[in-house]
């Protein structure tokens, strides 16, 4: 059985239950975890132990918060003081589960479904999703990471364009993959804005809101925004329900069988700010 699972920000009691409730078994079972695998919650090194320990039975995305993990540990970026990551940069492994993240996807395909941490952009299909996702995944393995994590931060360029190359090119495509919320149609990206899709700023909508977007159709599952509560449509899968905040952590099982969702309460919530 496959499942997709939300974001875990290092809740492994939450993980250890939910993987315990849908009786998953690594020899049988695959999950797709959708990024932001680490920090925040309290047990990040648990959390990739258990990830790292079933092997080609767990696909994991990077979310922006495993990002940060790899640009605070290469020095270029400083801790947030809200991060959790001591543990983890503290480990005798801590090399080890570096590289590990560093082949972790930014795009995926499960059961039909596209998984993306954020979101996609209204001009990109699944298919092209994927290909721009190989395309930096190649540069985060290689390298040229390095000196891309220098520059990884920032919201420019404001728009896609085909004729991008190198960094600019790699730092798009991050931003939609792992920080997309509100666009514009035509694919301006607003990132000031963390609230409910209600509350879109004038001119903006949620990424899969725009009704011409190219991905219209291609079943798509994606986190990193818990402010919208769980999302189950016949194409569409928002599964990062907050649990790190005290919401719940989720998994919907996406094989032939019947579509069926699986929720555990957090009891390692944070408080939220
Ligand atoms: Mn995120």
């Amino acid at each position: 059985m496959h499942y997709l699972i939300g974001d875990l920000q290092g809740c492994h009691d939450a993980f250890d239950q939910l993987l315990a409730e849908i009786g998953f078994s690594p020899s049988r079972d695959h999950l797709h975890v959708l990024g932001d695998l680490v920090n925040r919650g309290p047990d990040s090194l648990a959390v990739l132990r258990r990830l790292r320990g079933f092997g080609a039975s767990a696909t994991c995305l990077l979310g922006n918060h495993d990002l940060h993990l790899l640009a605070v540990a290469a020095g270029v970026r400083r801790p947030h003081r809200k991060d959790t990551l001591d543990a983890l940069l503290a480990d005798d492994e801590r090399e080890a589960w570096l590289a590990w993240l560093r082949q972790c996807r930014l795009a995926d395909s499960a059961c039909g479904w596209l998984t993306v941490h954020a979101g996609v952009l209204p001009q990109w299909n699944s298919a092209r999703t994927l290909a721009l996702a190989r395309e930096v995944e190649a540069m985060i393995r290689g390298p040229q990471f390095p000196d891309f994590l220098r520059v990884m931060y920032g919201n420019e360029p404001p728009r896609w364009d085909d004729t991008l190359g190198g960094f600019d090119r790699w730092r798009f495509i991050i931003n939609v993959l792992t920080r997309i919320r509100f666009c514009s149609a035509d694919g301006l990206m607003e990132f000031d804005t963390k609230d409910s899709a209600e509350q879109a700023p004038p001119g903006f909508a949620p990424w899969f809101s725009h009704a011409g977007r190219a991905s219209v159709g291609e079943p798509i599952a994606f986190g990193h925004w818990s402010t919208l509560g769980l999302i189950n449509r016949p194409d569409l899968l928002a599964l990062d329900t907050g649990c790190v905040w005290g919401g719940a952590l989720s998994a919907v099982r996406v094989d032939g069988g019947r579509r069926e969702v699986v929720q555990v309460h957090c009891r390692q919530a944070q408080a939220p700010g």
